[in-house]
């Protein structure tokens, strides 16, 4: 049974429609400050792996506006929770000329083995740091990090922020328009076929098929 890491119910949803059987596991897991969603998901899959001894999926997912660098990305959560979204168009829209933005998303995948040789990303960065330190990277592991390899599957969708419209979706949905829809006015299988997600989700699911 694969394990779908996520305390945020609109991820796990739109995962459904691609994995046959999956469970959501309620962990928050210690996230690392990273400005790129790979590394933390890598590091949450391993914790949660460690935690559930079986496979797992970690979705760690944000909106980058172009404008702000990239701002609020892996900040995305607690902007969401503190500022609110009606907020963060105002202060884009307030700020910026440019309104182009993208969602991204990364799954990394974690069972105990390793990978056979393929193009697509394994992470490796953090054994890589270890094994130059000659320490684990990993302060609460008990096994060494070349234990743990992760696959990562990433997505991304390019579009803009608009005024909040919509009432569907979760998160950011409102405010985030792709070819003039936004993904709050679109049903979930019209988001899934555009979104960040549901293109990570098509990679992994291909892969995961032939595990
Ligand atoms: P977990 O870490 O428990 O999975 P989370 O909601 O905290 O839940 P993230 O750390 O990945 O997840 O934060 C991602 C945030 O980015 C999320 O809370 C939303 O604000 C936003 N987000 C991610 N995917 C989104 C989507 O498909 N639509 C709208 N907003 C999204």
């Amino acid at each position: 049974m694969l394990h779908y890491v996520t305390t945020n119910d609109g991820k796990l949803a739109e995962a459904d429609d691609y994995l046959d059987e999956v469970t959501q596991f309620d962990f928050d897991y210690t996230e690392i400050q990273a400005a790129d969603p790979a590394p933390i998901a890598a590091h949450g899959a391993r914790a949660a792996y460690r935690r559930v001894d079986g496979p797992v999926l970690v979705d760690d997912a944000g909106l980058f506006l172009e404008g702000f660098d990239g701002f609020p990305g892996p900040y995305s959560a607690f902007v969401e929770n503190t500022l609110g979204i009606d907020t963060v168009w105002r202060l884009a829209d307030a700020e910026l000329d440019d309104h182009r933005a993208a969602f991204r998303c990364v799954l990394a995948y974690c069972d105990g083995e390793s990978f056979d040789a393929s193009p697509d990303p394994v992470d490796r960065g953090d054994r890589v740091a270890a094994a130059a330190t000659g320490a684990d990277a990993d302060e609460d592991n008990d096994t060494t990090e070349t234990d743990l390899p992760v696959k990562l599957f990433e997505g991304v969708v390019r579009g803009q922020l608009v005024p909040p419209r919509g009432d569907g979706g979760f998160g950011y949905d409102p405010i985030f328009e792709y070819d003039g829809t936004t993904m709050a006015e679109m049903g979930p299988a019209e988001k899934n076929a555009i979104s960040h997600r549901g293109r990570a989700l098509e990679k992994f699911a291909e892969w995961y098929a032939q595990r």
